[in-house]
């Protein structure tokens, strides 16, 4: 139980607990009020060190995700007919690694298929998931970024190989691109820093978005293009930053290599004819490009208005080269790469220490890896033995320190760089073996799933494991993922809660709550300050839940695939001292680089076991804590973190561990982002000629989604008020929007004859499903919005299932994505309206007469 290490103080404030709100990517620091099982007061915790007390209205209610009729408490195994069986957990272990273990031999492993690892706010099961993929040989995996992040993630590495954020705090221009945050939020306490852009005469907000949404609404130029346009009317603008000569020519010469190759083409953009292409005035494109190139510094957040429409990879490229072909890189209010814990996708890269490095480096790197090698056994054979006394034990701290100080500094970086990539999995690269999707920071693009288990190719997925995510409702066309999970040899799904997903898995695993177990979110994107919290239970487990530590080290112990004497030595080497416990990891990897990817399986088993009751799946905290420091010592330093080599990670660690309120743990420099340029030059890439040719090709086309049979286009998925994609089931949690309205404008609905209230049916090429309409003057012509995160099934009255709102993929085909990387366009699907009540219309009629 952890009662002990909350808040402590007055009598009333006892029951007070720090966490964060897990509904969106910030991860809002929150205390909360404990009854019992129940959170029965939330507010924001004026201490964390990113939100500072700040949250919007969503996290209030909480608890109806932490308690409710939807939690399950029983491991389940799916029947032929489709119902489920309560098991136990032992059974349930041994049934699926034993069936695991048959895929893998009778397939081999990379038909294992891992889905998810984690939501808004829960990464550190997923990190322990990455254990399992290493221990069955699994090679593809994937998770929601791969329908929405991975096209700009591609153009970011092919740019710098890094990612950037946007300094909306400070910059002079802020420029959102598909983008709602006043909803979605994305930007760090978004709705005071939206509102001090609005009223600050010397500064102004650019929004591109077919609706005027809310932070349209605030916005100096909106402009409103149509749906799936973004394409010509961003290229427009990049247009008349070069043909009005706007561009930084000499910091572009300076800082960039290829840059002549991006001015030459978009100076052959006829802008007047993108404009109406777009539909937007091209005055109001010429004015935009002049505002963000008068300004001392602007800044671009694109998010799925783009990332999920036609040209999404153009678009992230052409959103980019607004900043770029401005100079607004790696200074105040600007655009910049960031620190990390650890990079969610793509590489880990160190930052070398700016105090110069040491000549002897390389020698003693080649010495020190060497003896880790081959010195691997015999050390491990030694710290076992030194563990029997405490004099012994004393000798052996006291050497491993040593031999740490000695070769720390040159072995960290290879040893932990090994851990990396096998973890952050960003040495997967290539394409997939059914459909040849392209592969990305390690993940396959989500639309290829159905693809690559559909069909009879020998090399089709087999089995699939979900942990944190409920893909059959959240990736395009459900019905098609349906078909496809039950097609597998086995499914197994992690959840909290009795999903859509979990509902076709052979295997439902119920999983602790987040407010249950330790948990962390690893979106940290900031700059200057990068912050990080590491969250404590608030209560114990429900009674037949499992963390999600337990639950991978349980599979992986039954599959067998470590030596146990390995275990025993590491457990050894740990009861003498951490140090003694690094060497020991360090060179075990070293000797035997297959033991990377099982690392947090390692730990858990070994250095885990020596960390207080119930804190043992920290112990990924503490390997993470050392990533980090190794990573980014001198911005980590700044942070307040001093000491040197091995001690910096411990003390970083110490932070993580104790500071409930959450840590910054690093403080960049603007200087830092030259440094965080993962190319050889240290110049930025600007040239990317499969995008050019592209931006080619798409000057000759007119944009067209529409058609007679379906002339509207639909935008399946928008943020509001109370969305939260689907971590909050319980549909009373929704104080306003309760069923999730579509959205329309008024001429369209009296074209129709229909009222704000009256229901229609939604027909797309895929399916059909009826909504409620509203009337919004959000809205243009021609467009229908409907919210994210709605039609999921809720338990009502303790049996009855019923469902609240639209499920948005039954409406999406899985066949309209991005050419490049897969994105689904979602923003962008074919639809028309059939309607069904008016109830509205002749009570109006009457009222008129
Ligand atoms: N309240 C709430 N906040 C959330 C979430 C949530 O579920 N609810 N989910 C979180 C997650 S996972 C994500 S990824 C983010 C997403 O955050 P956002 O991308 O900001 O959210 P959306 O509302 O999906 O889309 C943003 C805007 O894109 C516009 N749009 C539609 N079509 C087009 C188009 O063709 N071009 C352009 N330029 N714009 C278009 C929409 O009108 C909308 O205003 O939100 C996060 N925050
Ligand atoms: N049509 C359409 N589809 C979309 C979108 C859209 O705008 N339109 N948005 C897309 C986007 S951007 C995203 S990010 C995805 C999100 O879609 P998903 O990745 O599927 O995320 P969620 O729906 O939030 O599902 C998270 C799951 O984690 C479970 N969970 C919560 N806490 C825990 C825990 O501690 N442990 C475990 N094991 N499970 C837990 C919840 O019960 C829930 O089932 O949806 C995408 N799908
Ligand atoms: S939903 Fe997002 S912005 Fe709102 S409180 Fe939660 S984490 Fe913060
Ligand atoms: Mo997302």
């Amino acid at each position: 139980m952890t009662t002990d290490t909350r808040a402590t103080g007055p009598a009333d404030e006892a029951q007070w607990g720090k966490t964060a709100c897990i509904l969106c990517e910030c991860n809002c620091g929150v205390e909360v009020k404990v009854e019992g099982r129940q959170l029965v007061k939330i507010r924001g915790d004026k201490e964390h060190p990113g939100s500072a007390g700040y949250t919007c209205e969503k996290p209030l209610r909480l608890d109806k995700y932490q308690n409710g009729p939807h939690r399950i408490d029983t491991p389940l195994r799916r029947r032929p007919d489709g119902t489920y069986e309560e098991i136990e957990w032992d059974t349930a272990i041994r049934e699926i690694a034993t069936k695991l273990a048959k895929v893998r031999d009778e397939h081999g492993g990379d038909k294992i298929f891992y889905y998810g690892g984690g939501g808004q706010g829960n990464h550190l099961g997923g990190a322990y998931g990455r254990a399992l993929l290493h221990a069955v040989g699994a090679k593809y995996m994937s998770n929601a970024l791969a329908q929405e992040k991975t096209g700009e993630a591609w153009v970011d590495q092919q740019l710098y190989g890094n990612h950037t954020t946007g300094d909306f705090e400070q910059t002079e221009v802020a420029i959102f691109i598909g983008k709602n945050p006043w909803q979605s939020h994305g930007v760090a306490r978004a709705r005071p820093v939206l509102r001090e852009i609005a009223r600050d005469p010397h500064r102004a907000m650019i929004v591109i978005d077919p609706r005027k949404s809310e932070t349209a609404q605030m916005a100096d130029l909106h402009l409103q293009l149509k749906p799936g346009t973004d394409a010509w009317c961003v290229s427009a603008i990049a247009a008349t930053l070069v043909q009005e000569e706007l561009t930084a020519r000499e910091w572009l010469d300076r800082h960039t290599v290829g840059s002549d190759e991006v001015l030459a083409a978009l100076s052959r953009i006829d802008i007047a004819d993108h404009a109406r292409r777009c539909g937007v005035p091209e005055d109001l494109i010429r004015a935009a490009a002049r505002r963000i190139a008068a300004a001392k510094s602007a800044a671009t957040y694109e998010d799925l208005g783009v990332q999920q429409s036609p040209n999404s990879t153009l678009v992230s490229y052409l959103n980019k080269m607004l900043w770029l072909l401005t100079g607004n890189f790696a200074k105040p209010g600007g655009v910049h790469i960031h620190s990390w814990v650890f990079p969610i996708a793509g590489r880990w890269y160190p930052v070398p220490p700016q105090d110069g490095t040491p000549r002897a480096l390389r020698a003693r790197r080649a010495v020190g890896t060497a003896l880790m090698r081959w010195g691997a056994r015999p050390l491990r054979r030694a710290l076992a033995v030194a563990g029997r006394s405490e004099w012994s034990r004393a000798g052996a701290d006291w050497g491993a320190n040593a031999a740490l100080r000695a070769f720390f500094e040159p072995v960290s970086v290879p040893a932990a760089r090994r851990m990396a990539d096998a973890l952050g999995r960003s040495n997967v690269e290539g394409t997939t073996p059914v459909s040849g999707a392209n592969i990305i920071g390690g993940m396959i693009p989500c639309n290829a799933i159905a693809d690559e288990i559909l069909t009879d190719h020998p090399d089709r997925l087999r089995a699939m494991w979900i942990d944190a995510s409920n893909p059959a409702h959240s990736l395009a066309e459900s019905a098609r993922f349906t078909e496809a999970m039950r097609s597998l040899e086995l499914s197994v799904v992690v959840d909290v809660a009795f999903t859509e997903t979990a509902r076709q898995a052979d295997y439902v695993l119920p999983a602790a709550s987040q407010f249950e177990k330790y948990e962390a979110s690893l979106f940290t994107l900031h700059f200057p300050h990068n912050t990080f919290q590491v969250r404590r239970p608030l209560m114990d487990p429900v009674p037949g839940t499992r963390s999600e530590p337990e639950i991978y080290a349980a599979i992986i112990d039954k599959l067998g695939v470590v030596d146990t004497r390995l275990i025993d030595d590491l457990t050894a080497a740990a009861g003498v001292s951490r140090h003694a416990f690094a060497l020991a990891l360090f060179s075990a990897v070293e000797n035997q680089p297959r033991l990377a990817g099982l690392v947090p399986y390692l730990l858990y088993r070994t250095l885990g076991a020596t960390l207080p009751d119930g804190e043992r799946s920290l112990v990924l905290i503490w390997a993470l804590a050392h990533l980090c420091a190794i990573a980014q010592p001198d911005a980590v330093r700044r942070a307040g973190f001093t000491a040197r080599g091995f001690a910096q990670g411990e003390q970083l660690f110490e932070a993580f561990r104790s500071r409930g309120e959450g840590v910054m743990f690093a403080d960049d420099r603007y200087d830092d982002a030259w440094g965080y340029i993962q190319h050889a030059d240290g110049k930025i890439h600007a040239a990317i000629p499969v995008l050019l040719d592209e931006l080619a090709r798409i000057t000759g086309i007119e944009p067209s989604y529409t058609s007679e049979e379906f002339p509207f286009t639909l935008s399946a998925g928008e943020r509001r008020s109370f969305t939260a994609n689907v971590i909050i089931r319980n549909p009373e949690w929704r104080r306003r929007d309760k069923n999730g309205a579509l959205r329309m404008c008024e001429t369209d609905a009296h074209s129709l004859g229909i009222e704000t209230g009256d229901t229609v049916r939604v027909v797309t090429a895929t399916g059909s499903a009826e909504t409620s309409v509203e009337i919004s003057d959000m809205m243009q012509q021609g467009h229908l919005s409907l919210p994210n995160g709605m039609g999921v099934t809720y338990p009502r009255d303790g049996d009855v299932d019923d469902v609240t709102g639209v499920p948005l993929n039954t409406l999406t085909s899985g066949a309209r994505r991005d050419k490049f990387f897969g994105a689904p366009w979602h923003k962008n699907v074919p639809a028309r309206l059939e309607v069904l009540t008016t109830t509205t219309a002749p009570e109006k009629a009457q009222e008129s007469q």
